[in-house]
């Protein structure tokens, strides 16, 4: 009973994560470590959260007391497992500063060890807080995780960030202003060496937020740094995990939408490699209220990384019987389409894509019609104005017009559905394009099947 009762609460969660960026948007994530474990990705972000009135360190700035782990076997449906660790079960972390910063995680001989930063109770001879990096356990990736009593010994920053080599050997890296890295002892909670700054990085602007991976013979240091006025992502790469690397360009640009911020990670899964990052999409006032993405990476052939380009779509197939938000669109006609919050007081109702001028046009890609058929469409629409609006569907060889919708001038939000006279298959593009005039908003789309037909 009780067993079932958990499975349908990790249900409802995975209802409110969507397949598009941000991946998660029923609550602030950032600062994302994903790896894959058994099989599935886990991601380990930051948990920012608005800040609580006379709590944190001050109104203006990170505040984070707890950490929640998220899980998927797609990209596409994720699940939320819940709260891993607050600040109060930390016997060193002072719980007055909400200052659980970027975590990791990693696996080691069964057991799944957490790194966390955080400002701890004693202070430098100067009288300032200290950051330090303390460790909890657990049997599963999901938790339930156990702190250890003190923070790692020798490690003063923040960022953690665990690698573990193809002989075994675990290292940590971590950063303050600089990037540090040691060797961990066999226990995975202990140095075995003398903590050591990596060489020919950047001397100039902030580096922090650290993600080591190996490929091909190739060992990267990726990380965020400050070269202009905000971060963005870069790399270096060397032939040993303890460097010396040598800089070899930008992963990301700094953000579009100005988040002074980003942090990633990096991961190969079923044989694609993925770049997980973050922006300010939900909070694009306040940029301490962040939202992780995932978007593919591609290497060149001499092992330099391509730059990635963030996007509202994402990554993976979208599923039709479920709404499909088009406003997390892959591409958008150059006027007549804009993006908005439904409710600009409540950012995680979503956003709504209004179409305004004719020809205007919106293209959503890889929705997997598979082999069922879709008899009927329903939208959730508003008009103040009535209009037109073309569906139609494509893929490289050919553009078929699935359905001309009429929307009556209303002042609500209303679900129209209409029966559809050609069943689309397969992979393919969603496209929508306004004929005539009027001024309509969409929030999403869905196709309903009746079952198979081959
Ligand atoms: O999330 C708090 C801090 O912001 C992280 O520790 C940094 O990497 C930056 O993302």
């Amino acid at each position: 009973m009780k067993k079932n009762l958990i499975y349908y609460l990790i249900f409802l969660y995975s209802l409110k994560s969507f397949s598009q960026n941000p991946i998660i948007r029923n609550q602030f994530t950032a600062d994302p470590s994903a790896h894959v474990f058994n099989g599935r990705v886990y991601v380990y972000p930051s948990h920012d959260i608005p800040v609580p009135e006379g709590k944190g360190l001050r109104k203006d700035w990170f505040c984070m007391e707890d950490y929640h782990v998220f899980s998927s076997h797609n990209l596409i449906d994720w699940v939320d497992h819940g709260v891993i660790l607050t600040q109060y079960q930390v016997p060193w972390v002072d719980s007055t500063t909400f200052s659980f910063w970027a975590p990791d995680c990693i696996e080691k001989n069964g057991k799944y060890f957490f790194y966390f930063p955080a400002l701890s109770l004693e202070k430098d001879s100067t009288g300032r807080k200290l950051f330090r990096i303390g460790v909890a356990i657990a049997d599963k990736p999901e938790g339930p995780f156990t702190p250890l009593s003190e923070p790692i010994k020798g490690v003063v920053g923040i960022d953690p960030c665990v690698f573990i080599d193809k002989d075994g050997q675990a290292y940590l890296y971590w950063s303050l202003g600089n990037i540090y890295v040691a060797k961990l002892k066999e226990n995975m909670t202990e140095l075995a060496t003398e903590p050591q700054i990596i060489a020919n990085l950047p001397e100039k602007g902030l580096k922090e937020g650290p993600w080591v991976f190996h490929r091909n013979g190739i060992y990267y240091l990726t990380f965020p740094h400050v070269e202009n006025q905000i971060e963005r992502l870069e790399y270096a790469m060397g032939n040993n995990p303890m460097g010396p690397f040598k800089m070899a360009g930008v992963i990301m640009d700094e953000s579009p939408m100005k988040c002074w911020t980003n942090h990633h990670s990096i991961i190969e899964y079923n044989n694609q490699w993925y770049l997980f990052y973050h922006q300010n999409a939900l909070s694009p006032h306040f940029d301490k209220n962040r939202s992780i993405c995932i978007d593919s990476l591609f290497f060149n052939a001499d092992g330099t990384i391509q730059k990635v380009v963030p996007t509202n779509r994402g990554v993976g197939l979208s599923d039709p019987s479920k709404p499909i938000q088009i406003d997390r669109y892959s591409a958008i006609s150059a006027k007549g389409v804009q993006i908005h919050f439904i409710d600009s007081l409540n950012p995680f109702e979503g956003w709504k894509a209004s179409f305004s001028l004719n020809q205007a046009w919106l293209r959503y890609n890889n929705v997997d019609f598979a082999n069922l058929k879709h008899q009927k469409i329903t939208i959730r629409i508003r008009s103040l104005t009535g209009g037109k609006v073309d569906i139609y569907i494509a893929n490289n060889k050919t553009t078929k017009k699935l359905k001309r919708i009429k929307v009556p001038k209303m002042r609500d939000w209303v679900l129209l559905s209409y029966k559809l006279a050609m069943s689309p298959s397969g992979i393919s593009d969603l496209i929508l394009k306004q004929s005539g005039e009027g001024f309509f908003e969409i929030d999403w789309i869905r196709f309903d099947s009746v079952g198979h037909h081959y």
